[in-house]
Parts: C-alpha cells; structure tokens; sequence
C-alpha cells in the first residue's frame, strides 16, 4: 500500500507501490466488516487464505467445503451480514453448493467464494485442472451469482455480493474468482479506491400504512386469533418489538424450530404444547417471518379444520410470498422490525385481549400435553429412550439458557424441538426447511465461533455421520462444543433387517452399539460413553462446565424411534399389494 499523503501517481512507475488481486479480495472483505472466513484451502485460493489469516482475519479451515458452507450460512443467520465460505474449484465448489443452496432455501445469508480455472480453456473445454463452469451451475440455486475478471473489480464485485446476499430476503450468493484475478497487480492507490464499503447494505423495508391498519383490522376482528413466529422473526433480531407486540395483543403465539426462544416457550402466551389444536381451530393467524410452506401443511388440508375456515395476515420482506400457497387477507410486505414496529405503534392503548374462551380452550389443551409429556419424561427407561435421555437434556438447556443447542436427525430432531425448551432467541439451530442432514458440526463451529457460547450438538447416529469429521476441526480450534450422539443404532431404528434374508445388513441399520466417543479422543478431546440420564447429564454438565470439546455416544434403545420421525406420512406408499 502506497505512503499515506503521497500520491503514487505522480512517481516514476518502478517506485509506485502495487496491490494484487489477493490483497484486494482481502481489503475488500475487511472494508465491509468480514472478520471470518470458512474454507478449505487449495489451488487457487490456499495463499488467499494465508494473507487472510495474515492480515488478522480469523480463517477456520474445515475437513470438507459442505461443512464450511453451513458454519458460514448460519454465522449469517446469527450475525444478520454474510458469512463467506471459500473453496476451491470444481469439487470443492460443488461440495460448497450444497451449503449454499440451503443457505439460499433458508433465507440465510452467505457468500460461497470459489476459485475456479482459466476461463479461456474451460469456455473451450479443453480440459483444465478441475474444470467447470461453475458460474452457471450456481445460478439457478442461489440469490445471485458473479464473477470477477479484472483486479479493478473486485470492491465491486465483493459489494454486489454482499448486497445482494443480505437486502431484502436474504440468502446465498455465488462469487466466482478465477485464479488469473489473484495474480493480477495494480497500482496500489487505485486499488485502494476501487475498493466499495456497502452503505446500509439491508435498507429497512417500511410497510405501507394502508397495510399495517389493514392487518390489525383483521386481527382485531378474531375470535380465535393466533400469531406463527418463523425463523425470520428470528433473523430480523427484532426480539423487543416482536415480544412488546405479541404480549400487548396477547394473542397465544406458536414457535417454527428456530424461532424457539423469541419469547421464551414457558411464556403462559406460547400455545407450543396446544400445537394442532391452534392450527385447527384458530379463525385468524397472523404469520411473522413464517411461510406456508410443507412444514406448514401448505396452509390448507386437514391440519388447518374446516376449508375456507381461516384467515391469513402476513408480514414477509419478499412480496411474492404472499399468496403463494393460499390467499393472504393481510398482506404486510416490509423488514420485520418495521412491520412489528408499525403494527404496535397502531394498535392504540385499548387494544382488547383476545376472548377467554379461547385462551382457555388452548391452556386446557397444554395442560393436558404438559401432563402426557412429563410423564413420559419422567419414565427412566433402560435402555434409555428418546424421551428419558431429552429430559436430562431439557434440563441442562433451563439451567443454561445462553447455551446454543445445534439438533439434527429425524427422532432425534423431532422430539428434541418438542422436548427442549427454549429461553432466548437464535439459541436453537437445525436442518431448517429442508430437513437437510449434516449441518450439525458446521452450525457447531460457527456457533462456537461467532458467539463465543457454548454449544450443545444434539445429533442422531446417521445425522453425525453426514459431518462427524469435523470433530477434528473443533479440537483443533479448542471449540467449547459437546456433542451428544444419540446412537440408536441406524436412521430412524436400529432394528431394521435385511428382508431377502441375505447377509447385507439392513439399508437403513448402522454396526451395532458403535462407539463414536472415540472419534473425539482421536483428536485430544473428551469422549464419554453413557447409558443412562444421570450419565448423560453428567457428561454434559462436566463438557459445558469445562468447555472442552467433547463427544458423548448415548446410547439409547435401537427399537424406540418411529420412521422418519414425526413426517412419516410424506413417505410415498404405493397403491399396489405386491411384496416388497
Ligand atoms: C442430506 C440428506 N440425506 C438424507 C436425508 C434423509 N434422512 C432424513 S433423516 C435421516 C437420518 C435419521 O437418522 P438419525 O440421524 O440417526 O436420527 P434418528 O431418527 O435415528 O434419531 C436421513 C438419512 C436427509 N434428510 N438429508
Ligand atoms: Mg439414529
């Protein structure tokens, strides 16, 4: 970088001081406030990473790019700017894409920043080192896609990725660096002030006003209103609007996964034990940062009673949600913190609370399932169950609400989401809207990272599979990350055998009472091997207390999960009689 005051232009130009294009990428990220970068290193981008870790950014280096892509897609759920995961070319790209097209389907934000080879040859497919056009194959599942040419582009190219990642609904973007860019210089002043830092990169959306008293008309007029908080609620980090609006409407609120602990689920307004009763029988639900998709039945079919029963308000920055699936009475299109903000300042002071029948109706229903549930907690079963080792769990998170809790599998998920109570918002990570598998130990990671909390991994056996190898990333960093194998022995069961009678296990059985504990102690951390719940609450506590990465194999009952958790019934069946 040139001398400050000195302007290199008017120097001989052997004395003017020169940028490249790997100082550049670098300044560029830096400028826009990126700390962290989540990769793996190789040609052509492992000096990047290098000068990055140099210049004082913190470079997490991961044992494979999808995991690297998760940990940034949810740093850039928690912190509301992108997070960058960066790769190399062809398959390190293509093993990015999957994180990115979550990201993308999860409305989180992200860069994947993917070198890739020399253009003129692979345009001719001639054969270079890990050709592809990755640009194109990006495209179609992501936000947007760029690719950088010449070094005098990248502040711009760097800005429109970001912008294009975290304005209006978020979600991934695709930059693409050749590996000629980084090589290529430039005087060092006019690199510097090519250099963009993205002015209020997600502008607030404010919603229209006609539309704000539109919405509140239409809850005021509800006999049995409810409110369906999503994991956009969550991402807005509106936590105070969003709480003074639901508590002042006093309207009973339902939890999608992640926006468990917006408000907390013991909130005596959380109808999360009444779920289908309120589905079914509430006249008016008003959707924030939710949308109607699958996870929602589609807003229509049985879950959601009699046809034609219901009325949609909803808030979404992206107008084209809005009748995607059925007709919004109220649409609100804005940020969610406009929208929740307008929406309070307008409900007035004699705002009525919703009618008792009603919230009598829904706490009757909870008590009810309350009552089920504790019983089922309480049972103690040998060998553990879901329910008696979750109960351990649900009670490490109460007393330690600032733990953030990463869950994946399908039992696992299911009746972990159901069990674990939740305090505070953006503590509860998971697959998200396409069930994905193997995000675990990236959102781990990252959790860890960007957070600095502890993190709890709630993973099924075949879930950990998907990223286990990451454990070796987490004790090379000394990640405060415990992470709970529920080991079931398989996907859904441990008990499936093979139906032809053949010696091949069956598809879905894993070997029988594994010890993944080990993996952990491989890399110097804390393996632990329980079979009951205190064991397990004690593990957990001694993990959290001492924040040492640690890994412990619960074992639990192979014939206790049901299939595919709670959403067997997507399953396709066939009509036909036949045998399998
Ligand atoms: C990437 C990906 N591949 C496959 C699946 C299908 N799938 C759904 S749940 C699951 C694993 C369930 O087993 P486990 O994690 O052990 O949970 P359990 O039900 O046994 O508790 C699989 C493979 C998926 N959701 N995502
Ligand atoms: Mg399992």
């Amino acid at each position: 970088m040139s001398a400050a005051g000195e302007n290199s232009a008017t120097k001989p130009a052997e004395e003017r001081e020169l940028t490249d294009g790997f100082h550049l990428v670098i300044d560029a990220l830096k400028l826009n406030g990126v700390e962290t970068i989540y990769g793996v290193p190789g040609i052509p981008i492992t000096d990047l990473g290098r000068k990055a870790q140099a210049a004082g950014m913190r470079v997490i280096s991961f044992r494979h790019e999808q995991n690297a892509g998760n940990a940034a897609a949810i740093a850039g759920f928690l912190n509301r700017r992108p997070g960058i995961c960066l790769t190399v070319s062809a398959p390190g790209f293509l093993n990015g894409l999957t994180a990115l097209a979550n990201a993308t389907t999860n409305c989180f934000p992200m860069i994947l920043i993917s070198g890739s080879s020399e253009r003129e040859v692979v345009d001719l497919q001639q054969g270079d080192y890990e050709e592809m056009d990755q640009l194109s194959v990006a495209r179609p599942l992501c936000k947007a896609a760029f690719r950088v040419l010449h070094a005098a582009d990248i502040g711009i190219g760097v800005a429109r990725a970001i912008r294009a990642a975290v304005s209006g609904r978020p979600g991934g973007v695709y930059l693409d660096l050749p590996a000629k860019l980084f090589s290529q210089v430039m005087d060092a002043e006019a690199g510097a002030r090519s250099l963009v830092k993205v002015v209020d990169p997600a502008p607030a959306q404010i919603p229209a006003a006609a539309s704000v008293r539109r919405a509140l008309n239409v809850l005021k007029g509800a006999k049995r209103p409810l409110i369906i908080l999503g994991k956009g609620a969550a991402y807005a980090q509106a936590d105070d609007q969003i709480r003074n609006f639901v508590e002042k409407s006093g309207v009973p609120f339902l939890p999608m996964s992640m926006a468990k602990g917006l408000l907390p689920d013991t909130h005596p307004q959380s109808a999360g034990a009444a779920r289908s009763t309120v589905l079914k029988d509430s006249d008016v639900v008003l959707l924030i940062g939710a949308r109607l998709n699958w996870l929602l039945s589609h807003g229509k079919g049985k879950t959601w009673g009699e046809p034609g029963s219901k009325k949609f308000v909803q808030i979404d920055i992206e107008p084209k949600e809005m009748d995607s699936n059925v007709g919004i009475v109220a649409p609100v299109v804005g940020d969610i913190g406009s929208c929740v903000s307008a929406l309070l300042e307008n409900m007035g002071s004699d705002w009525p609370a919703p009618p008792s029948d009603w919230v009598n109706a829904i706490n009757a229903r909870k008590e009810e399932n309350i009552g089920k549930m504790s019983a089922r907690l309480m049972k103690n079963s040998s060998p553990m169950d879901f329910h008696s080792a979750l109960a351990a769990l649900r009670t490490i998170i109460r007393e330690r609400p600032d733990a953030i809790l990463v869950n994946e599998g399908a039992n696992t998920l299911d009746l972990a989401r159901g069990v674990i109570d939740m305090y505070q918002p953006r503590k509860r990570l998971d697959v998200g809207t396409w069930g994905v598998m193997g995000i675990g130990m990236g959102f781990a990671v990252a959790a860890a990272v960007e957070t600095g909390k502890p993190v709890l991994a709630v993973e099924g056996d075949s879930a950990f599979g998907f990223c286990g190898m990451e454990v070796e990333t987490i004790c090379r960093y000394g990640l405060p990350v415990c992470v709970v194998v529920f080991n079931n022995n398989g996907i859904y069961r441990g008990t499936d055998v093979n139906p032809s009678g053949g010696s091949d296990p069956a598809t879905t059985a894993f070997v029988k009472d594994a010890h993944y504990e080990k993996i952990m102690e491989a890399f110097g951390g804390v393996g632990a091997h329980v079979t009951t719940p205190d064991e397990l609450s004690r593990a957990v506590n001694k993990a959290m207390d001492s924040g040492r990465p640690t890994l412990i194999n619960a074992a639990i009952d192979p014939a206790a999960g049901s299939e595919s958790g709670n959403i067997s019934k997507l399953n396709p069946q066939s009509a036909l009689k036949k045998k399998q």
